[in-house]
């Protein structure tokens, strides 16, 4: 069976490379997941990219990763801060291993970022690499696996 890894991807985030490239910088959505797509084929992984502005359009990639999918990275953009749908989720599909990615530092900003419902149920999570954070987070997924794999888990 193949090592299909679904990258997620919330609100705004199509915006990026268009708007605010002090915070979030240059790359778009599109770079980003071409990054991940080569980091993939690197690390033998499959990559499955998506965004959605839509909570409940997340909720179900994270219920569809947890019958076809060996781990999830997901930047749950500002539903990281509010949504109990996401968490839930995450929970769910446990022990998926979802790794929570954020382009900026969140605990570094405004108050009201530094609280995610997401990394308690998260594996990990990396903040404050931009888009290296995505492939760091391919990176700690691959090694995961093939540690499962070795022990006949995975
Ligand atoms: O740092 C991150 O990756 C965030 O998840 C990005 C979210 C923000 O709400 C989180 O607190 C941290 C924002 C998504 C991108 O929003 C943009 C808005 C305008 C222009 C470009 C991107």
């Amino acid at each position: 069976m193949s090592n299909i890894i679904f990258v997620l991807n919330g609100p705004n985030l199509n915006m990026l490379g268009k708007r605010e490239p002090g915070i979030y910088g240059g790359e778009t959505l599109e770079t980003i997941g071409e990054d991940c797509r080569s980091a993939g084929a690197k690390l033998c992984l499959e990559i499955d990219f998506r965004q959605s502005n839509h909570e409940g359009v997340l909720v179900d990639w994270i219920q569809e990763a947890g019958s076809r999918a060996k781990g999830i990275v997901i930047n749950p953009g500002a539903y990281s801060h509010t949504s109990i749908a996401i968490h839930d989720a995450i929970r769910a599909v446990s022990p998926l291993p979802v790794a929570e990615v954020h382009l900026s530092n969140i605990h570094a900003r405004e108050e009201f970022r530094h609280h995610s419902w997401v990394s308690s149920v998260a594996t990990g999570m990396i903040c404050g690499f931009g888009s290296q954070g995505y492939v760091m987070a391919l990176h700690a997924l691959a090694a995961r696996l093939e540690a499962a794999q070795q022990k006949g888990q995975g």
